[in-house]
C-alpha cells in the first residue's frame, strides 16, 4: 500500500469532473464540536442542505490512514461516533494518513485537503482564532495562517466569543485573509450576531461573492482566502452567553486546558451551561453557512 490513499468519493469525483458545484465541509465539528447523538444527525442535515441547494457536498476526514473527500454515510458514523478520532490539524495530516490512524480535520486541515482535491469553497462554523491571552500563551489557532495561503472562501459566523476577536481581525489583516459580511457590518461572534467590531465590506447576494472570487483570481490576491462572515438569524441570550463565557474561561484555566484542547472544552461547556441553547445556536449556524457556501458555489460554477 500507499503511504497514503488519496480518495474522493465518487459522487465528489464526478462533480469535480464535470465542473459541478461542490462544498467541502469539516469533521471536527462533528466528532470534536457537538455532542452526540446530534453531531451525526446535523452532519446528515448539513449534507442535505448542500445538496437542496444544488452543490454536491464534500465533508472531509481521514479514515484509517485514508484521506478521504466526501464521506459515506458509514463513514459519517464513524466520525461521529468512534473514540479514537483525532482532532487534526494541518501539521498532523501526513502523520495521521502514513500511521493508518483516523482523525477529523480542522478548518486548517480541510482547507488544506479541499484546495488539494480542487475544491474551492468551504461551509464551516466558526473559525478558529487569537485566544485570550494568547500574548502569554501564544495560543493562535493554525486556522489563521492555513487560510493565509490557500484559495479558498470559508462561509462562518465570524469567530466564538471565547476567542479574543480584535486581535483575530488584525491577524486577518496581517495575512491578508479577505473578509466580507453577509448582509451585515457587523462582525459576528459566533453565538452573537455582532461581536462589537465592524466589517468594512458588506455583500448581499451570492452572486456578488462570486463576482468578487473572480476578481480575486484575475487580481491573483486568491493566493489567500477570503471569508464570508454570516451571523446566525437568532443569537444566544446575551447575559447568559456572558456569564457562561466567563465561567468557562475560569474552568479552562484551573483545569490546566492547552494546546488543541482549549476549543473542544470551551464548546463543551458552552453546550452543558447553557442546557442545549448554544447547541440549537450552533446548528442554525451550520446549517445556514452550508446553504449559503451552496449558493456561491452555485454562483461561481454558472
Ligand atoms: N468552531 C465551531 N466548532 C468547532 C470548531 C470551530 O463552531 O468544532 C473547530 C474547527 O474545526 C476549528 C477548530 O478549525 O475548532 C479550531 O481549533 P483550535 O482552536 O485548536 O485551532
Ligand atoms: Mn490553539
Amino acid at each position: 500500500m500507499n503511504s497514503y490513499e488519496f480518495v474522493p468519493s465518487p459522487e465528489v469525483a464526478a462533480a469535480l469532473a464535470s465542473g459541478k458545484p461542490v462544498v467541502a465541509l469539516e469533521s471536527t465539528i462533528i466528532s470534536h464540536g457537538l455532542p452526540r447523538p446530534s453531531n451525526l444527525e446535523v452532519a446528515r442535515e448539513v449534507e442535505s442542505i448542500v445538496r437542496a441547494h444544488g452543490a454536491t457536498p464534500a465533508t472531509i476526514a481521514i479514515l484509517d490512514g485514508k484521506v478521504c473527500i466526501g464521506l459515506t454515510d458509514e463513514q459519517l458514523i464513524a466520525i461521529a461516533n468512534r473514540d479514537d478520532i483525532a482532532k487534526a490539524s494541518s501539521r498532523d495530516l501526513a502523520i495521521i494518513t502514513a500511521t493508518g490512524k483516523s482523525a477529523a480535520t480542522t478548518v486548517a486541515a480541510t482547507a488544506h485537503l479541499a484546495v488539494l482535491a480542487g475544491i474551492h469553497i468551504f461551509a464551516t462554523g466558526g473559525l478558529g482564532g487569537v485566544h485570550r491571552g494568547a500574548n502569554e500563551s501564544f495560543d493562535e489557532s493554525a486556522d489563521l495562517t492555513a487560510l493565509s495561503d490557500l484559495d479558498i472562501t470559508v462561509v462562518c459566523a465570524g469567530v466564538k466569543s471565547i476567542l479574543d476577536v480584535g486581535a483575530t481581525l488584525e491577524r486577518l489583516e496581517t495575512l491578508a485573509i479577505g473578509l466580507v459580511g453577509y448582509k451585515t457590518t457587523h462582525f459576528p461572534g459566533f453565538y452573537l450576531t455582532d461581536s462589537g467590531f465592524t466589517i468594512e465590506h458588506q455583500v448581499n447576494s451570492a452572486d456578488e461573492i462570486a463576482q468578487i472570487i473572480k476578481a480575486r483570481h484575475a487580481l491573483k490576491t486568491d493566493l489567500h482566502a477570503l471569508i464570508v462572515a454570516n451571523p446566525v438569524l437568532k443569537e444566544m441570550d446575551r447575559t447568559r452567553h456572558d456569564v457562561i463565557l466567563k465561567s468557562g474561561l475560569a474552568g479552562a484555566a484551573k483545569n490546566g486546558i492547552i494546546g488543541k484542547a482549549v476549543t473542544p472544552y470551551l464548546l463543551e461547556h458552552f453546550h452543558t451551561a447553557s442546557e442545549g441553547e448554544s447547541l440549537k445556536v450552533n446548528i442554525e449556524i451550520i446549517k445556514s453557512n452550508s446553504a449559503l457556501a451552496a449558493d456561491i458555489a452555485v454562483a461561481v460554477a454558472k
